[in-house]
């Protein structure tokens, strides 16, 4: 086991989860928690070693821990979550990092939400979104560079997230929405667009040999496919009705810093 992965049960109010860009659903909360497990396991096999969080029974996003904070080699960064309603979310994430990494803070009027950053090795992209502002980025920028890191904007326009429009999915290859981000941010990098017919496809979860991916999206996994990528398939039919993806479910971070592990 090389990575940890933090991931935190599904709340009992998932149902009162916010959403932007979707419409509310009835939610199976107890097929909610299977598919939550199911992903658990799919980490576990890939080398993940799972610190578990209590559920959070008074905070319906909760579950969707990646929004609470960035964890890079040295440092973890915690975020200000853009939803107010997320706050409250962060003391509880930041506890579990302590061990691990040196603490930084985002600050007011900053605002981040972990899904609006993509790391690729030291480029750091940040999604400018209804979540993430300026200020957030320009702290980021500050504080990052002492440790080797490049931040770069990148507006946000149609979803939730920058990595609901593109995620890595090997060392040089990008899986993207190109309706709603300029993909020309990420020119140096191999592209691989999602299906027409599958917008939500863009967020996939690159663990070192594989993509854990939602089954909801086989035109997109055959396009993974063709580009000689494993695919690790979840179903997340359920926390998508939150409007949550692969990615959002957990912190993945090495165990030994500097090694270079995603
Ligand atoms: C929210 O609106 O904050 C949650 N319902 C969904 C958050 C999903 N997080 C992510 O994509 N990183």
């Amino acid at each position: 086991m090389d990575r940890w992965a933090i991931m935190r049960d599904v709340s009992e109010s998932l149902s009162q989860c916010a959403l932007t860009h979707q419409d509310r659903v009835p939610i199976d909360l107890d097929v909610a928690r299977r598919q939550h497990a199911n992903y658990e396991i799919c980490l576990d096999r890939l080398g993940c070693e799972i610190i578990r969080l209590p559920e959070e029974p008074d905070m319906p996003d909760a579950v969707f821990v990646e929004d609470t904070a960035v964890v890079l080699d040295k440092i973890a960064l915690i975020t200000r979550p853009g939803a107010a309603s997320r706050r409250l979310e962060i003391e509880s994430v930041a506890a579990a990092l302590q061990p691990f990494r040196d603490i930084l803070r985002i600050e007011s009027p900053g605002a981040l939400d972990g899904g609006d950053v993509l790391v690729v090795g030291k480029d750091i992209y940040v999604g400018l979104s209804s979540r993430t502002n300026g200020h957030a980025m320009d702290q980021m920028r500050r504080w990052l560079a002492p440790y080797g890191y490049r931040v770069y904007s990148v507006e946000v326009n149609g979803c939730l997230h920058l990595k609901s429009a593109v995620t890595a999915v090997s060392e040089n290859t990008l899986l993207v929405n190109p309706d709603w981000i300029d993909s020309s941010a990420f020119d140096p990098y191999e592209i691989v667009k999602v299906h027409p017919d599958e917008a939500y496809g863009a967020n996939g979860l690159w663990i070192g040999k594989a993509v854990i991916y939602p089954l909801a999206f086989p035109r997109t996994a055959e396009r993974l496919d063709k580009q000689g990528i494993r695919i690790e398939f979840v179903d997340l039919s359920e926390l998508a009705k939150a409007e949550g993806a692969v990615t959002c479910c957990s912190l993945v971070f090495a165990k030994s810093p500097g090694t270079g592990l995603n």
